[in-house]
């Protein structure tokens, strides 16, 4: 991973890959497709199956979407909010991820799920893995706009001690499985998404 510690993109652990000032020539593509697909598919705090709403509010696009119910959380083609197909992925969100994705090592990487989460003042997302996706050589995009959080990443065992980091994009290999969460988003007023914090993570999940 040392090609990539530039000033721009950096090795944070094996296999975690942070790009810096990545999504800002693109962000007036990102933000309209962003509002158009929450039109479509409304952010909403999803129930656990502890029955506890999340602090962070969701949606998704692509072929998949992420669901929660009594039964757990899985992938599903169809949004139980609206009962139709999840919105499709904008083409500029595939751009991204994708060419994030082979920036920090990752080819032919083929995303078809964009999970999006809205983290007003004080969300937060608790220490979990990722492994809901089918395939785990596959790695995850996570980009982040608006106010900035801090994210905690963890090692393979809930207890493992976590390390705490701003912005992180890429990982996969031998960190796919890491735990990982993300502390309370503090208050602050970000030009173009004011007081929150949008998380897009893009996902091979089927
Ligand atoms: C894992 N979302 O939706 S990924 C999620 O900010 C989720 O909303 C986060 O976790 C969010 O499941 C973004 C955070 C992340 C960052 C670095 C990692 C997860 C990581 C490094 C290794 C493993
Ligand atoms: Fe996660």
């Amino acid at each position: 991973m040392d090609l990539f510690d530039t000033p721009k993109s950096q090795g944070i652990l094996k296999d975690v890959v942070l790009l810096r000032s990545f999504v800002a020539p693109t962000e007036n593509e990102v933000l309209p497709a962003l509002a158009a697909i929450i039109q479509l598919a409304p952010l909403r705090h999803i129930m656990t199956p502890g029955g506890f709403a999340m602090s962070v509010a969701t949606t998704s696009c692509g072929d998949l979407g992420w669901v929660s119910d009594k039964t757990g959380y899985r992938y599903a083609a169809f949004d139980p909010l609206t009962g139709k197909a999840w919105p499709q992925m904008p083409a500029s969100f595939k751009q991204l991820a994708k060419q994030a994705a082979s920036m920090a090592g990752f080819a032919n990487f083929e995303p078809d799920a964009c999970l999006i989460n809205r983290y007003q003042v004080g969300a937060r997302m608790g220490l979990h893995q990722d492994k809901d996706e089918r395939d785990f050589n596959q790695p995850i995009v996570s980009v982040s706009l608006g106010l900035p959080a801090v994210f905690q990443i963890g090692g393979f065992a809930r207890s493992d001690k976590a390390l705490k980091l701003p912005l992180v994009l890429v990982w996969g290999g031998e960190s796919r499985l890491r735990f990982h969460g993300v502390l309370p988003v503090k208050a602050g007023n970000h030009p173009a998404l004011g007081e929150y914090r949008v998380n897009l993570t893009f996902r091979k999940a089927g």
